[in-house]
This record gives structure tokens, sequence and C-alpha cells, in this order.
């Protein structure tokens, strides 16, 4: 019988065969992973426990806070404040970072995370997910200010996402490919079920909120377009359609399955690039998709080539299979 592998051996495993992990790495992601169980636990439990619902408060985006949005990133900041690998976190839901207290030791990583993407879905028991980011401080400073947050997504040193679905899933990479785990409830381990995960090349399905079709720029209208158009349209082929609103859900069916999801720049806001935030959910999905073979672009340039400007900057997002994102990034450079 082959031996399941637990999300801590992996990780000892990757950390000594591979030397792909600092030892306070490892300790960082074994910490969120065992943050996302917390959360896993409150989501899958529902209305059993209360925590469906508004909160009554909203975040710094402007949004009305879920309860368990507030939950769950109360979970990610209690769980990362003693472990002493961080410097400093940020989080979606908060317009400042959150330093380590004073009398907790501190370490060279910050942590970034979007702690429950696609809440609107939570009270319709739509598949909802927590998604982080790791870059290292500048020098390893252990007094990081806002400013040492904003590099590129190439800088990041570690990336995932947890879906809690039919399955209570954590996906995660290195930059050495990346691997799922599943979450056995019985024995609350998270076990290595999928190795290496790929995005298929080529796709005949693509993720987008059409609803709001009138106020995207020409490329994506063509491009769009196009697909609609199917067989007897340009592209020669019938495409289906999905949108779960919930990125984490649509990136998880991407990296299985293949696909092209979008959510492009919008006309309504000319100031701003796009809806969803390059820190917690462009960079750290662009990760994971490029580790699997994938493409992540704003319609112009790689997401991960983005310099940000703010800790909660937006930005345009195609992803997925590469054919695809190549094509309709060739429409904005056409
Ligand atoms: P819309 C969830 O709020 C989110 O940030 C992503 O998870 C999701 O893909 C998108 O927004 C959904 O946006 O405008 O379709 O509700």
């Amino acid at each position: 019988m082959s031996s399941r592998i637990s999300l801590s051996r992996f990780l000892i495993e990757e950390q000594r065969l591979h030397g792909a992990l600092p030892p306070d790495l490892r300790l960082l992601i074994e910490t969120v992973a065992r943050a996302c169980k917390a959360i896993a636990h409150s989501v899958n439990k529902g209305a059993l426990a209360g925590v469906l619902g508004d909160a009554g408060t909203g975040n710094v985006q402007g949004e009305a806070q879920k309860k368990l949005d507030v939950i769950a990133n109360d979970i990610l900041l209690e769980a990362n404040e003693w472990g002493g690998n961080l410097g400093a976190m940020a989080s979606e839901e908060m317009e400042l970072p959150h330093s380590i207290p004073e009398h907790m030791p501190r370490g060279r990583y910050l942590l970034m995370f979007d702690p429950l993407d696609g809440s609107s879905n939570i009270d319709v028991n739509i598949s909802v997910g927590t998604i982080f980011s790791v870059l290292e401080a500048p020098e390893g400073n252990t007094q990081p200010t806002e400013a040492d947050f904003l590099q590129a997504g190439s800088h990041q040193v570690a990336a995932g996402y947890a879906v809690y679905g039919p399955q209570n899933m954590l996906v995660l990479t290195f930059g050495h490919g990346v691997y799922g785990f599943t979450l056995d409830r019985e024995l609350g381990s998270w076990v290595l079920t999928h190795r290496n995960m790929t995005v298929p090349a080529t796709t005949g399905e693509f993720a987008i909120n059409m609803s709001n079709q009138r106020h995207w720029e020409a490329p994506v209208q063509r491009y769009v377009g196009e697909l609609l158009a199917g067989k007897e349209g340009p592209l020669g082929k019938d495409y289906n359609m999905r949108w779960v609103a919930s990125m984490v859900a649509e990136v998880h069916r991407i990296i299985t399955r293949g696909g092209i999801f979008m959510y492009p720049k919008d006309a309504r806001d000319p100031a701003k690039p796009g809806k969803l935030r390059l820190m917690y959910e462009g960079n750290p999905m662009a990760f994971i998709i490029e580790q699997a073979g994938g493409l992540a672009t704003d319609g112009h340039r790689r997401i991960m080539d983005i310099v940000p400007q703010g800790l909660h900057e937006r930005v345009a997002v195609f992803l997925g299979s590469k054919e695809e994102v190549a094509r309709v990034t060739g429409y904005h450079q056409g």
C-alpha cells in the first residue's frame, strides 16, 4: 500500500532532498496550512457554528465583510504572530500591515493573504478559499514597513491557496512545481494527493463575468466575441463558459482541467486597472499558474513583472492555459 505522505513529510523531504525549502520557510508554510485547517473547520460548519451572514463591518476595499471574512483573518493573524519567521503580515481585509507584537520573535519573511476569497458565496454554499503569498523582507529586515511589501510578484518565495469545497484542498508552490494536498478530516492532516499539477496548454473553457461585457476594452470584446462565435467563428471550435465568482474555485478548476480566467479592466472606473488585488490574488495565483505551465498577464505584461505602487493595488487578470492567454494578450498588443 503506497504510504500516505503528509504535508509535514513532504516539506521536510523538499527541504532535505532538494534544498528547496529553508527551515524557517517550511515552518511558515506549516503554520499557514494549520490556520487553513482551522478556517476549513469554520467554513464547513457554516450555520451550525453561527458563522454565516454579514459581520456588519466593512473592509479597506469598501466591501461589506462576512462574519467568516473576519474569523478567517483573525485565525491567520493569531496563527502567525508567534512563529518567529515573519516581520509583518498584510491582509486584503486590513488597510495597513500587521506588525509582529514587540514581545514576539521576528523573522525575514512577509506574509500576504486574502483570508476568505469569494466570501459572497459563503451563504449560498459555494466553494470559497484562502490565498497567500510569501516575500522576503529586503536585507532580511525584521522591522519591515509597507514599502518593503512593494516587490514584484517574481520575488515571491512561496504561494498557495486553500479551497474549501466538496474536498478541502491546499495547493502550494515554492518555485519547484505545484503540489496539491487533500484534508483528511478524520485525522485533521493535509495529505499529498496531486504531484506536479499542470495546466493543460489548450482549452475549450473560459471564465468571465459576462454581465460586465459592455464595460470591457475593445480587445476583450473582440476576443470574447470570437469565443462565443464557436466553430463557425475564427477560432474554429466551440467553447464552454464557467463563472463561480470565487477566484480560488476558478483557478483550481483551471489548474486541474485547463481554461482561461479573465477579470478585465472595466470602463466604469477608468482609474482602476481591474477589480482583483495584485498582492493578494494576482501575484500568488500567477506564481502558481506559471509554475504549473500556464501564463498570467494583465493583458499587456506578465503579472509577476508588475512593481506594486501600493498594498491594495488592483490588476486586470488573464490567466490559465498558455495558448488562450497568449491569444488574448496578442489582441491587446495587436
Ligand atoms: P464578480 C471575489 O469577490 C473576487 O475577488 C474573486 O474571487 C472573484 O473571481 C471575483 O471577485 C468575482 O467578481 O464581479 O463576478 O462578483
